[in-house]
């Protein structure tokens, strides 16, 4: 031992010597504090007495209120996570007389190299820090939405655990409702979407005593950088906020118009899904028919031709829970921007035929061409098309017209011989509806 060391023993006091200090240090140990460390235990000539490193398991303690020998009490004090020092006691602060067992030896001066790994009061609270919040941010997390995220989670002397990025996939959970640990079921209270924080969760908020799998040790602080993608609640609505208004309209859309838009479709973050753009032709689809998700039908509804709208969808009114593979993530919230370029007023609801002028007087005899007292289904097809084409009757908007025919030959040849006869074209213009003439 250096001459300089063994004249500090002699004052009775506790010398401590730190050799390596981190390059941050935002807290250091103080009374009453929980700490886990490793250490070497030696005497004065280098015996080795004990080492938590042959153990490989941290020694975990409060500090400063007498669970420990009172050198360690009082050498551990001030420490910094990451930080190493070896604290030399005199006997009277350690062992005394009597020493410890066979390895300490009466009146043995101490030798502890420590470094310090974890530090936390049982009186502590999370921490965010580092929060990093987009400007655009509106609307922060409550209890009750759900939350999808991206997290990095390492203990607090930078020991990396587990991250939702090594997974490709974000986390997802109800936020305030106990699905989480509570610190991170409160560390997700209050977020904006995009925001980037840092939560410092104290053990008692975290995985306890106990700790969790290989790589949490009991007792450990964990540190979790986080990164939200969306939110939502279940009890949301499709947000439509109207971007681009036409001077003027002349008719809205409705249920059963047929539509043809272009839209941009992306992630909250950003991300971008897919775009009709690309395609350089609109997207088609008759309202009300189930063609698109919900959030879009509502968000086509009302709109002019021209108009341009912001859609927000939350995932009850988009695909889901489970999304779209390869495309949608699970329970991802949806932003659409949409153009309506076009749109052909649909049929009343019900309708996939309807006459524009009066029905002619004698419609079988109209219809069968060939006077067989039957009418075939070439006849009764032309027959119909004939009147669409002159404008006289119309088809519902955005469906096959032959498709609907077929099924109005099928609903009037009621024995299903493929032809119809007069006793089965029962027809009175106001019994008109759905499929029938
Ligand atoms: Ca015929
Ligand atoms: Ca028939």
């Amino acid at each position: 031992l250096p001459l300089q060391l063994l004249h500090c023993l002699l004052e009775d006091g506790v010398q401590i010597n730190t050799y390596h200090t981190p390059s941050n240090c935002s807290r250091k140990v103080e009374v009453s504090d929980y700490i886990r460390y490793h250490y070497n235990g030696t005497l004065l000539d280098g015996t080795l007495f004990d080492s938590s490193h042959t153990r490989m398991r941290t020694y975990d303690t409060y500090v400063g209120i007498g669970w420990l020998i009172a050198g360690m009490d009082q050498g551990l004090l001030g420490m910094c996570v990451g930080e190493r020092r070896i604290i030399t006691m005199p006997p009277s602060l350690g062992y005394g007389e009597n020493g410890d067992g066979s390895d300490i030896p009466g009146q043995a001066s101490l030798v502890f190299d420590v470094v310090l790994l974890d530090l936390h009061n049982t009186k502590d609270g999370i921490t965010v820090t580092n929060q990093i919040i987009p400007e655009s941010c509106t609307r922060k997390s409550v209890a009750g939405d759900f939350v999808r995220y991206h997290y990095n989670g390492s203990l607090l002397d930078g020991t990396f655990f587990d991250s939702s990025y090594s997974r490709n996939r974000t986390y997802d959970t109800y936020v305030g409702r106990g699905y989480v640990i509570a610190g991170m079921d409160e560390g997700l209270i209050g977020v904006c979407v995009g925001e980037r924080r840092t939560v410092t969760i104290p053990p008692h908020l975290g995985y306890g005593e106990e700790g969790t799998g290989s790589k949490i040790p009991g007792s450990a602080v964990l540190v979790f950088d986080v990164h939200i993608i969306d939110f939502h609640n279940p009890s949301d609505t499709t947000e439509v906020i109207v971007t681009h208004k036409t001077e003027e309209c002349v008719k809205q859309t409705k249920k059963g118009d047929f539509v043809k838009y272009h839209y941009n479709a992306s992630l909250m973050d950003g991300s971008s899904i897919d775009s009709t753009y690309n395609y350089g032709k609109t997207y088609n689809i008759v309202l009300g028919a189930n063609q698109v998700v919900p959030g879009m039908e509502e968000g086509l509804m009302d709109m002019c031709v021209g108009e341009k709208r912001h859609l927000v969808i939350p995932p009850h009114l988009g695909y889901g829970e489970r999304g779209v593979t390869n495309e949608v993530p699970g329970s991802a919230v949806l932003v659409f921007d949409i153009e309506l370029v076009d749109m052909e007023e649909g049929l009343p609801e019900g309708y996939m035929f309807i006459w524009n002028d009066d029905v002619a007087t004698d419609l079988f005899t109209e219809m069968d061409k060939d006077k067989n007292e039957e009418v075939e289904p070439s006849e009764f097809t032309d027959y119909i098309m004939q009147q669409v084409n002159e404008g006289k009757g119309r088809l519902a908007p955005g469906f096959d017209p032959y498709r609907i025919i077929d099924n109005m030959f099928s609903n009037q040849d009621r024995d299903g011989d493929g032809k119809i006869t007069e006793a089965e074209f029962r027809l009175k213009a106001d019994e008109v509806s759905h499929d029938e003439l």
